[in-house]
């Protein structure tokens, strides 16, 4: 039996948690997602990472947008605006009721992990996904120009600025959520999502202990690269990695996770660097365009995975 921890972020990450699930039985894997991206609007606890993983495996996710939820509207933001609220991150009618329903289960001690669960359970997810910690920490964005949150960055600025380097507010005083310490002890394989490293994935590497303790697991550590052919498929990557003159390439990616990778999966537009870093590699279509393209690559990864072991 398979025992899989999966590190995931924001949209590419959920995509291969979707593979990831279809292959694999609710107790044959444990996502652990960012919460970096989490922050307080309109007196609403907004987890996006969460939101995106949640909807994902619910089969509610939008798929134009890559965020939020299908078949969504937008009376709350036209009737926010028309008051003269703060309309630049919007939040669809649907996807209001979650955040709602979470801000009030917080605000009744529930803690972030149990109301995670609750939430995924009510709309019909058997998989479980766990926040990578019960303790808040927000990623800061850091520019020629100042500090931005993570959410003014990416959402209110496009990505704009150009950035400098980031901290992750609260992380000395963050736990590891307990979860995934106890799934570690018994893991068969650890998947780092083809997600950003620097903002969906250091966070959590970040937490005290926990890097250390995915070293110390002896289950091997696979990531898939989120950089194809020198482009993120989707968001800031890229732009950030030149940004922090960091050469934007797949081979930087594993460079950047250094000795905790066993293995790293490029895409094929990147077959010239197979064998050529230091943790093994494969070459598969990472570029995940069907539900088809998540399955197939979930299950390469997780042979890969296995003959790692
Ligand atoms: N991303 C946007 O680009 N614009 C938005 O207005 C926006 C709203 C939003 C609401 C809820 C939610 O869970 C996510 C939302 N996102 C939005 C996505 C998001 O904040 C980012 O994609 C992630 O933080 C990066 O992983």
């Amino acid at each position: 039996m398979r025992r899989i921890l999966a590190i995931t972020g924001g949209v590419g990450g959920a995509k291969l948690a979707l593979g990831l699930a279809r292959h694999l039985a609710p107790d044959e894997v444990l996502f652990a997602v960012n919460t970096g991206d989490d922050f307080e609007h309109l007196g609403l606890e907004i987890a996006p990472d969460l939101d995106t993983l949640t909807y994902t495996l619910a089969g509610l996710a939008n798929p134009e947008l890559g965020w939020g939820r299908a078949d969504e509207t937008w009376n709350f933001m036209e009737t926010l605006a028309a008051l003269g609220g703060e309309t630049w991150f919007r939040l669809g009618d649907r996807d209001l009721a979650l955040h709602v329903a979470r801000t009030r289960l917080l605000a009744a001690g529930v803690s972030r992990t149990d109301a995670t669960d609750r939430i995924s359970r009510a709309l019909g997810i058997e998989h479980r996904i766990v926040p990578m910690s019960d303790d808040p920490v927000r990623t800061l964005v850091h520019t020629p120009d100042g500090t931005l949150a993570f959410q003014h960055y990416f959402v209110r600025e496009r990505c704009a600025p150009t950035v400098t380097g980031f901290t992750f507010d609260g992380i000395a005083d963050a736990r590891p959520n307990p979860a995934i310490l106890a799934w570690l002890e018994t893991a068969t394989g650890i998947v780092i999502c083809p997600s950003n490293p620097f903002v969906s994935v250091d966070p959590l590497l970040n937490l005290p202990g926990l890097r250390a303790a995915l070293a110390a697991c002896p289950a091997p550590v696979v990531a898939v690269s989120p950089i194809v052919g020198g482009q993120a498929i989707k968001g800031p990557t890229a732009k950030m990695m030149q940004e922090l003159r960091v050469p934007a390439t797949a081979a930087a990616v594993a460079a950047h996770y250094g000795d905790l990778l066993d293995g790293f999966v490029l895409d094929r537009q990147d077959a010239a660097l197979d064998g050529a870093l230091r943790p093994a590699t494969i070459v598969a279509q990472t570029v995940m365009l069907t539900l088809a393209d998540r399955m197939a690559l979930a299950e390469t990864v997780l042979d890969f995975v296995d003959a790692l072991r």
